[in-house]
């Protein structure tokens, strides 16, 4: 389902011919002709969706939309008709194309320019700019990749870019690297990602899949038959807003379904959340990161009060006679009853009794969120929900069991019959490419060149790497401890960003290349992540602004320099390549039984295309097959049942995750030595109004920026003990760092809890001074950069001890979304 998301295409590519017809003439003919009509009869899912055409249709990580455009700029836009829950984000698209802060140039750092790559690397984010053409840009960036592989090999150069870079398969700034980056002899890469870092590796162990990137089951089902939904560290009506793919916003639609007819919701997360609110749910609000402790003390009770379903477990799963063992302290003393648990997460032992009661007594579903992995010991978490679920036995039935996905890309919404397209592909590694490093551990890696960690089973040395390669992600905003980060991005000899904007990554660069936003060139995509339902174009809207390229033509240039350019192109400009990427999904529909008209009708109508949902799609249910028939479908698990305990994890001997779960207290937290100095437990929620750092330089920032920087919340209590009123400027900091933020004092959060969301950019108040306080607020400032543990080595972003104290003294300036000062009239080089 995610394959896209992880860069790995589905097929190879092969030539293709074909021509386009004559833009223009297509028009007049799909208006007026016979056979436009006929195939308006023949094909009504396409052509009668939107009879009233006023904009260009495009689309976002935020939702499908027509761009309003007058005198080659944008200046509005307006949904598609077919989005059920259309969100104020698009609104911003006009300001993403004309803001302030595009590159409006090549540019390269005059150090690295006029003394070769290397020079001066702590000059890094405060060196001079100079600008140069698209052409000596291009040659020096296909000159140090020639280098580099040439002394070093593909291991010295690191081109994993990870990042949410704009939706559409063609400019997918990452696949379109990777596939330069092949051609050119093999670059390290990663694996995992930053979203799932820990859920997805012990997913594999215990259901023998991701899980978290799985269809969950249909949302007409939950909404018929779930009679309790427990969001567990989950806020779907936030981060279901945008998706990776264009979002079809069909999880807004079920959670709405659910408030409508008034099925119980529970919310258990430190936050009183937007879905909270909206969903009217009861709020349980453990301290935070002890929802291990917290699963531990429901299972305990199911288990004391006999709730449990031995025939379940005993059919369906491995290992629960050891779980038993280790809930009633048989191996290590310590009963993990209500009362041991409520110690931990401070939730009263009657209140968990009551839970585990409730969860038992009737039709559960339990929808789990990732904040909670994404924290050190971040395995447990997800483990213990499945376990939990295990023990009440409803896996497998309508609207019981767990979901992993119900808050992400619309997990749940049924899936389309139809095509599905392909992206780019980003080809083949050559012999000799270097294995991949766990995403998060890239700083560790750039610092410590020769390292050996452990990894799921196996070891991985970091290699030298001495050029970082960044087209699509924002490692400044979002990276664990952005001051250690800036140590060692100081190790590489080149650092090239590829980014419409001066992103705190750009100004740390060495080469700056600017790239056109989507709606500066053509492009397609699928609407639904999981349903696969729509595919939207997303057409060209205005001209590409001042001297940005797009993704595709910068990687062709440097290709053409490298003397790969044919393989790289396959001989196909932008609309060829989208022709041949729709003609291979009209196959696939063709063979599905849904025709579809051809590329140039369907690119000129300015239309999008509707598959069809089958009914029975609409009724399925997640491990329905498994529970019906455990041996005719297993799990892809050793022994092809949820693994409650793992063989293979306890063969790792691994001390920091074990073969079966349980709580383990992370490296801070309210029970830690850092508690004394540093009493405030930090929440990193996703933010509501921006994606990560995408459209934090966008006017919707007045929506959520306290005094000019991110919000802080935090509970009166803890506000009133430091004289902190709503409005008041805010230094949080610990031993990595300090920030400044707006204080918001609301009831809505647990005391002892503060949140500051990721995404707010980077900004130095004085650069060459360690550990310098930002002046716009990026969280990362202050969470730390180990991994979760041995066996997933994921980032641990959703978690730190911190203190905070009311700003005394004149607001510094915030600079974070400003053109860097030499930038604004560089040097001109003069070629
Ligand atoms: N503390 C903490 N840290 C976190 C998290 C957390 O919860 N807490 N969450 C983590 C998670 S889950 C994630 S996924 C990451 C997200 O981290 P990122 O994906 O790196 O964040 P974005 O802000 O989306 O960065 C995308 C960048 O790509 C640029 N871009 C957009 N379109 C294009 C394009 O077409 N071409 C090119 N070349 N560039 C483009 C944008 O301008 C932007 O600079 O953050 C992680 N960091
Ligand atoms: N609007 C918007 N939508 C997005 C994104 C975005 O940036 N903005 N990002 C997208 C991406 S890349 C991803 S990976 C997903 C992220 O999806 P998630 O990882 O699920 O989102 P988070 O906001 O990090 O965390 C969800 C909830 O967990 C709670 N939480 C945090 N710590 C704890 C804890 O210790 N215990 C409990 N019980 N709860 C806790 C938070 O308060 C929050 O309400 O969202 C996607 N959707
Ligand atoms: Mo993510």
């Amino acid at each position: 389902m995610k394959n896209n998301r992880f860069g790995l295409s589905r097929r190879q590519f092969l030539a293709a011919g074909g021509t386009l017809l004559a833009a223009g003439s297509l028009d007049l003919l799909y208006a007026r002709s016979a056979l436009a009509q006929a195939i308006s009869q023949a094909m009504p899912l396409f052509t009668a969706l939107r009879p009233a055409r006023k904009g260009i249709l495009t689309a976002a990580h935020w939702g499908a939309f027509e761009a309003l455009v007058e005198n080659g700029k944008m200046v509005g836009v307006q949904p598609v008709e077919d989005d059920p829950a259309p969100n104020e984000l698009i609104t911003m698209a006009p300001y993403q194309v004309h803001a302030a802060n595009r590159i409006t140039a090549p540019m390269v750092r005059q150090s690295w320019l006029e003394h070769g790559p290397g020079s001066n690397t702590a000059l890094r984010g405060r060196d001079k700019w100079v600008s140069v053409s698209w052409e000596k840009a291009t040659e020096l960036v296909a000159n140090d990749i020639r280098r580099l592989q040439r002394e070093h090999g593909p291991s010295a150069i690191y081109a994993g870019s990870y990042g949410w870079k704009s939706t559409g398969m063609l400019h997918n700034s990452r696949a379109l690297l990777h596939r330069l980056m092949n051609l050119a002899g093999g670059f390290l890469g990663y694996s995992g990602d930053y979203s799932t870092g820990a859920a997805q590796v012990i997913m594999s162990h215990v259901v023998g899949s991701m899980e978290v990137y799985e269809q969950q089951t249909s949302w007409p089902v939950v909404v018929e038959s779930s009679e309790l939904v427990v969001l567990w560290g989950c806020n779907p009506l936030v981060t279901l807003k945008n998706s990776w793919n264009v979002p079809d916003h069909v999880g807004l639609e079920g959670f709405a379904a659910l408030a409508a007819k008034g099925t119980p919701v529970i919310c258990i997360d430190p936050v009183f959340s937007d879905s909270a609110k909206a969903l009217n749910a009861e709020w349980i609000a453990p301290k935070a990161y002890t929802d291990a402790a917290m699963i531990l003390g429901l299972a305990h009770t199911l288990l004391a009060e006999k709730h449990h379903d031995e025939a379940f477990l005993a059919r369906y799963t491995t290992g629960f006679e050891k779980f038993r063992a280790y809930l009633l302290g048989e191996s290590d003393g310590l009963v993990k009853s209500a009362e041991w648990a409520s110690e931990i997460c401070g939730i009263a032992p009657e209140q968990l009794r009551q839970l585990a009661r409730r969860m038992a007594g009737q039709r559960t579903m339990l929808m789990a969120g990732w904040g909670i992995q994404r924290q050190h010991r971040g395995e447990q978490p997800h483990w213990l929900l499945v376990t939990l679920a295990a023990m009440l036995g409803q896996i497998g039935l309508p609207g019981g069991g767990f979901g992993f996905s119900y808050h992400y890309s619309s997990g749940g919404s049924p899936t389309a019959r139809g095509g599905i397209l392909s992206g780019i592909s980003a080809g083949v590694a050559p012999a000799g490419s270097p294995p991949p490093i766990p995403v998060a551990r890239i700083a560790d890696c750039l610092a410590n060149p020769g390292k050996t960690i452990a990894f799921n089973g196996k070891e991985v040395t970091y290699p030298d790497v001495k050029m970082v390669y960044v087209a699509g992600g924002n490692p400044f905003h979002h990276h664990q401890d952005t001051n250690n980060l800036l140590l060692a991005w100081q190790r590489p000899e080149t650092i090239v960003v590829q980014d419409p904007y001066w992103t705190a990554t750009a100004r740390h660069a060495d080469i700056v290349l600017p790239c056109t936003t989507s709606y500066e060139r053509n492009d397609m995509d699928m609407g639904g992540d999981y349903s696969q339902r729509y595919l939207f174009p997303m057409r060209q809207c205005v001209p590409p602004q001042h001297q940005a390229r797009s993704d595709f033509a910068i990687f062709q240039a440097i290709a053409t320099r490298l003397g790969v350019e044919q393989a790289f192109t396959e001989g196909r400009d932008e609309m060829l390549w989208l022709k041949k990427l729709y003609d291979d999904m009209k196959q696939q529909a063709r063979n599905a039984g849904v025709p579809l008209p051809p590329f140039d009708l369907f690119w000129q109508s300015n239309n999008y295309i509707r598959f069809p949902v089958p009914e029975e799609n609409k009724k399925w249910v997640r491990f329905a097959d498994y529970r019906a028939d455990p041996l005719l479908n297993p799990l892809g698990t050793p022994s092809g049942k949820i693994e409650i305990f793992s063989k293979t994890i306890a063969a790792m001997h691994y001390d920091d995750c074990a073969g079966l779960p349980g709580w383990q207290p992370p490296q801070e937290w309210h029970g830690s030595a850092q508690a004394l100095r540093y009493p405030l437990s930090l929440n990193t929620a996703h933010p509501a109004h921006r994606l990560h750092s995408q459209l934090d330089n966008t006017p919707l920032r007045q929506k959520y920026a306290v005094s000019d920087r991110e919000a802080i919340l935090i509970h009166p209590q803890d506000a009133v003990t430091r004289g902190i009123q709503s409005g008041d400027l805010v230094r949080a900091f610990n031993d990595r760092g300090q920030i400044l933020v707006g204080a918001l004092v609301t009831e809505a959060i647990r005391p002892g809890v503060v949140r500051i969301s990721e995404g707010a950019w980077y900004d130095p108040a004085e650069p060459a001074e360690p550990k310098t306080l930002c002046r716009n607020g990026n969280v990362n400032c202050l969470t730390f950069d180990i991994g979760t543990s041995r066996l997933a080595q994921g980032n641990c972003g959703q978690m730190a001890q911190l203190e905070v104290e009311k700003f005394t003294g004149a607001p510094p300036p915030n600079t974070a979304h400003a053109v860097p000062e030499s930038a604004r009239q560089p040097i001109r080089n003069a070629r």
